[in-house]
């Protein structure tokens, strides 16, 4: 019972001063070794402790990341210290408890994600916590603040996202894209590089090789097994990547000829419509089939028509989710909300969703504009919200997270995938009339490709460069070459100029200051074509994949809340094979998706030398 009190007076004194969190280990608990019912007890109160400081530390947060001032920054510093330090002081527990004899299987697996559900591990040593707390503020600041330029005038982090999206002058471009690596990438490099250190430094302790090797844990099998099977996914999307690079680097030769791309090699990293080259999907227009390539609407378009703002959209979103059974938002999602850029202070623009009492105080933070992408987000960030609630009757804390962290990120992109033309139809978006005859499905699923498997190489190269940086193969003085390297060896891209060596371009992502592995989204972007295939085949969806929309379908709404409410209580295979029948992440889904493209591209791409 010891241990119970200790743990609670822990939790209870890192709110109150900081400072006790630096004293060792709790010395209760090393003095004997505990039977299984004060492990019990421990494992319940260490998961109190855990819940009560994901409130606090997801109340400073939002307050900082929605009004960054000098104050603010300095109180999510703290924050983001106490809470590292209780994660790591309850893994090193964790670790004691688990060779207690007599534990039940359930309380190993929390133990087990007592250890492994820790993205920024910080050393015991004193200050460590306080130190990284301290650089990682000032970097997602730097971040938040951070501004380009566009014919020499500043211009905001979402402003410039969205101009990179329109702008078809490749001067202008390349002015938007060096400016903001310039500026936002570069002056994190030295607080990135000492945060790495500490941030192993705490893996080691903990016993892991390194924080990436922490990271690979996470994932209900051997890490080892883990990256292979990251690898194993890729090489069955590749090919069809290849062949779409393929095609979009002929028809950006044809746009804007040779002295702006080459007709072989990598492609401009500025050309296609997307700060980071992740998705492509806005420089459709470039890459339209010839003849049959206008698809005669644009969601972007379609919205503005209507009159759409900022929460119509998220209205809209919102129905897609009570179409298929599930609750509409609480009261307070509207209230408490960042829909729009708020004027006349900073705030971080990108996109998230927060659960800030792990139950119903539902929110997002969003720099909506009205266009095609944020209509996608807004289902994305929905997607981890109606999860949030649909976990939060779960009895643990470590179970109010995704089946894994790819599952999360996958739902609303499966919602958005229902967005057919069709669906646009049926909420009242588009005319009938306006409805693309079935000659148009090529171009359908090359405007859904040029989003979903351009991404498909940037979010898997995000982690194979973090775990390079955590593992000591790519040392500081390396980061930014070896950054070029996987860009060009995963993306087949290259910088629109050549990168000193001491830039920082991976600073200028915002998963990188904010330390969000990134892994998840590469395997969101297979697992949602798995869930999506699942749904239709549980609607009776007769007729071409993509042109499938299961809105309204309370039967897929069940099966999904189904999968939902599991949260992460169980193994991730059993809560896929709950949705999807299968056990087993893989593209080949995806790939089934793209068949009807992928043949076209290669009829296409015939005679050319595809590749880089
Ligand atoms: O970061 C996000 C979401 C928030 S979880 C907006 N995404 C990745 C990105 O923007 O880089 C969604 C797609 C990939
Ligand atoms: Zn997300």
């Amino acid at each position: 019972m010891k241990t119970l009190v200790s743990l609670a007076a822990l939790a209870a004194s890192l709110v109150a001063a900081p400072a006790l969190a630096q004293q060792a280990p709790d010395a209760a608990l090393n003095d004997a070794a505990p039977n299984a019912a004060a492990a019990q007890a421990w494992i319940k109160a260490a998961d109190q402790g855990y819940f009560d400081q994901t409130v606090r530390t997801g109340r400073t947060q939002w307050v900082y990341e929605t009004n960054i001032t000098d104050d603010t920054e300095a109180l999510f510093a703290a924050s983001n210290a106490e809470f590292n330090t209780l994660m790591v002081k309850t893994a090193a527990e964790a670790a004691r408890m688990a060779k207690v004899p007599g534990l039940t299987a359930e309380d190993q697996r929390k133990l087990v994600m007592m250890r492994t559900q820790i993205t920024s591990p910080v050393p015991t040593t004193p200050g460590a916590a306080e130190e990284f707390g301290t650089r990682q503020a000032r970097i997602q600041g730097l971040y938040g603040k951070g501004h380009g330029t566009l014919n020499g005038a500043a211009i905001n982090g979402s402003d410039i996202e969205e101009a990179m999206g329109t702008s078809r002058n490749p001067d202008q471009l390349k002015e938007m894209w060096l400016s903001w690596h310039d500026s936002v990438g570069k002056p994190m490099k030295d607080d990135y590089a000492k945060m790495v250190a500490l941030s192993n430094a705490g893996a080691q302790e903990l016993g892991f090789a390194d924080t990436g090797a922490l990271w690979r844990s996470n994932y209900d099998m051997d890490p080892a097994a883990f990256a292979a099977l990251t690898e194993k996914i890729w090489n069955e999307v590749r090919p069809l990547y290849v062949q779409l690079h393929c095609y979009t680097r002929s028809k950006l030769n044809e746009k804007y000829g040779a002295g702006v791309q080459q007709k072989s090699g990598p492609i401009r990293a500025d050309l296609l419509g997307n700060m980071w080259a992740q998705e492509w999907g806005n420089i459709y227009d470039v890459v339209a089939p010839k003849g049959s390539g206008d698809l005669g609407y644009d969601v972007g378009e379609l919205l503005v028509a209507k009159d759409y703002d900022a929460v119509k959209m998220v209205k809209a979103g919102e129905g897609f989710y009570t179409s298929l059974g599930l609750a509409p938002l609480p009261e307070t999602f509207w209230a408490r909300s960042q829909i729009v850029k708020p004027q006349g202070r900073e705030v971080i623009c990108h996109a998230s969703a927060w659960d800030i009492d792990n139950k119903d105080d539902l929110r997002i933070k969003m720099c909506t504009k009205v266009n095609g992408d944020d209509f996608v987000t807004i289902h994305h960030e929905l997607g981890h919200n109606y999860y949030q609630r649909a976990y939060n009757a779960q009895t643990s804390r470590y179970y109010m997270e995704g089946a894994n962290d790819g599952f999360h990120e996958a739902i609303g992109d499966t919602m958005a995938l229902s967005i057919t033309p069709e669906y646009l139809v049926q909420i009242g978006l588009m005319g009938r009339d306006k409805v693309p005859a079935a000659d148009k499905d090529t171009g359908l699923l090359l405007r859904q490709a040029m989003d979903k498997v351009a991404f498909l190489p940037f979010g898997l190269l995000i982690d194979r460069w973090r775990w390079g940086v955590f593992d000591g193969s790519i040392k500081p003085d390396n980061y930014e070459a070896a950054w070029n390297q996987m860009r060009l060896k995963y993306q087949g891209l290259v910088p629109p100029a050549e990168r000193p060596a001491d830039a920082f371009d991976p600073g200028a992502k915002f998963h990188i200051p904010a330390v969000v592995p990134y892994t998840r989204y590469f395997l969101a972007r297979v697992l949602q074509f798995q869930f999506y295939e699942a749904a239709c085949r549980e609607a009776g969806w007769k007729g071409p994949l993509h042109r499938c929309s299961f809105y309204g379908n309370k039967a897929v709404g069940a099966k999904l809340n189904a999968m939902l409410s599991m949260g992460a209580s169980k193994p991730w295979p059993d809560a896929l094979e709950a949705f999807t029948g299968s056990r087993e992440m893989s593209g080949k889904a995806m790939i089934r998706y793209f068949a009807p493209l992928q043949k076209w591209l290669e009829k296409q791409n015939k005679g050319q030398d595809c590749g880089w």
